[in-house]
């Protein structure tokens, strides 16, 4: 067995074995890594740092999706940014009320090798006829996209590192609110709240949203493989709110199977320790 590591802080890293690497290629955008082991099965890294591995993958795609669906049942019309491996869009096509799902991920080579290698996240979502796939940067696709024109943004990016760093800017979040329609839900990736550097792109992430949405709040989740294993999305709307307004039936209703979330468990994300609430106030 031989070590993947990555660097989690100056005095910490993070190590799963692995048996082989069956890919290594550097795309025009990043270094892209697959690895197969047997705690955590087949993984993907892009430059050195861990996206997807096949055991929680369902964490991380069940709270990017279903909080934004249970606080607005009725959202047809989805934008995602990112999300090469497949697997935000696999939840979201969950939903037989979605008519229409538009995939903009910068790097094509990233979902080539996801159907080959992860089809747990990447099998079958290129053929669903609602999808609308795009080889392009998010930022250049929301700065061109109509007012009003989504239900739902979700930000499935990596972080605000190389390619990804458009996607926490001001400019981008203002693109996003105008390219939403009136109940917009606007999901984004905000970092850990653990170590210092993430902490400071969690606090600035947060600082520029709550200056445009008149709801921005932060939910948290468990991802073991992330750094520090805690992890958080952003939640911003024009007009809903991820508590108030949550449709418990309604989200039941859909039926869905989902090995993470449930409306309970989505009610408690949303109530944070106090030295998250602590950083994320601070100016
Ligand atoms: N579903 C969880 C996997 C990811 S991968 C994030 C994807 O965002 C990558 O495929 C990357 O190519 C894409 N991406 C990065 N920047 C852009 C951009 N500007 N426009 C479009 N796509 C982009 C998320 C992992 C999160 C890791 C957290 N540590």
């Amino acid at each position: 067995m031989k070590w993947y590591t990555e660097q989690w802080s100056d005095q910490c890293k993070f190590s799963i074995g692995y048996n082989e690497e069956i890919h290594s290629e550097q795309s025009p955008f990043q270094k892209i890594d697959f690895y197969k082991g047997e705690d955590f099965g087949t993984f993907f890294t892009l430059d050195g740092l861990m996206m997807v591995n096949e055991k929680d993958e369902f964490v991380y795609h069940d709270m990017i999706t279903h909080p934004a669906f249970a606080t607005n049942p009725d959202i047809k019309k989805v934008l995602i940014i990112g999300g090469g491996d497949g697997g935000t869009a696999r939840e979201v096509l969950r939903y037989k009320s979605v008519e229409k799902v538009v995939m903009v991920e910068i790097d094509e080579l990233v979902f080539r090798l996801c159907q080959k290698y992860l089809p747990i996240t990447a099998a079958g979502v290129e053929e669903d006829p609602r999808m609308e796939m795009i080889f392009d940067d998010g930022l250049a696709y929301v700065q061109n996209a109509a007012d009003n024109s989504f239900d739902l943004i979700l930000v499935d990016s990596t972080d605000p590192i190389s390619v990804g760093e458009g996607l926490f800017t001001t400019a981008f979040y203002k693109e996003c609110f105008r390219v939403l329609n009136e109940k917009g839900i606007l999901i984004n990736q905000h970092e850990s709240p653990y170590f210092t550097e993430y902490a400071e792109n969690m606090r600035k992430a947060h600082k520029k949203i709550k200056g445009i949405f008149p709801i921005a709040s932060v939910y948290q989740f468990h991802m073991p493989t992330y750094p520090s294993g805690h992890w958080l999305f952003g939640f911003a709307s024009k007009a809903l709110h991820p508590i108030k307004d949550i449709q418990v039936d309604a989200w039941d209703k859909f039926g869905l199977k989902t090995k993470y979330y449930n409306t309970d468990l989505h009610v408690g994300a949303f109530a944070l320790p106090t030295f998250v609430k602590e950083a994320l106030d601070r100016d």
